[in-house]
């Protein structure tokens, strides 16, 4: 168990790396946080440096969730013997508590949604493809980033519970409550976007070339 226990701070030093600071300091100089929206996230690495750098943002984000969910427990079965219930599911945690508070940019983070749909793919990939569906015709419909990234959150959550046994049982109690707090983790990291949003002042994005906004 102490090898298990060490996967947990390791998944938050993995998770903390700051991927869209890091990608627009290195290619463009720019101290993400002082532009935009200010959100180290893809979105805005995206918004400020174009769309090819919210893909590379994007995946980066992505795979610090996926692979430490999709490879510590299996790291601990192979070298322990056994397995872990649930280690999956604080791994995820723990990459995601890394991206929204991490250590390295004085605990000032993102707001998790690449990161957790990264982590969550590993622990449920249908709900997780549901949720990027969910988000892809979200975005087509509305064109708010933010608004499309909790309308996903909701769609993970309702397809996880729809299809999940007993939410309540040993199995499943972890994953249950983790994911109804990431859920709302997410709303209360995009509360500034939810006010911009009410007041008609978020930035929408364009599915065009060459036109502003
Ligand atoms: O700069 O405040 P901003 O406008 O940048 O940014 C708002 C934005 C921040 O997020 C990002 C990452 C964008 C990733 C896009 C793909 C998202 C797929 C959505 C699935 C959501 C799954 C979350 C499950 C939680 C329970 O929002």
């Amino acid at each position: 168990t102490s090898l298990a226990l060490l996967t947990i701070p390791v998944a938050y030093l993995i998770g903390a790396i700051p991927f869209g600071y890091l990608t627009a300091l290195w290619a463009r100089g720019v101290d993400i946080r002082t532009v935009g929206s200010g959100n180290i996230g893809a979105t805005n690495v995206g918004r400020v440096l174009g769309f090819r750098f919210f893909v590379i943002v994007f995946l980066l984000d992505l795979a610090k969730g996926f692979l430490p969910t999709y490879l510590f427990p299996l790291a601990v079965a192979r070298a322990t013997g056994q397995t872990v219930p649930q280690l999956g599911v604080f791994v995820a945690l723990a990459t995601i508590m890394g991206h929204n508070f991490p250590i390295y940019l004085k605990f000032k983070g993102g707001k998790g949604v690449a990161t957790s749909l990264g982590a969550l793919l590993a622990l449920n990939w249908v709900a997780s493809l549901a949720a990027f569906a969910g988000f892809v015709l979200t975005l087509v419909v509305t064109r708010y980033v933010s608004f499309s990234s909790m309308l996903g959150g909701l769609v993970f959550l309702a397809v996880y519970f729809v299809r999940v046994d007993d939410p309540w049982n040993q199995e499943h109690l972890a994953m249950s409550v983790v994911t109804i707090g990431l859920f709302s983790l997410l709303v209360v990291r995009h509360r500034k976007n939810i006010v911009r949003i009410k007041e008609g002042t978020e930035p929408k994005v364009s599915f065009r070339k060459n036109r502003p906004s």
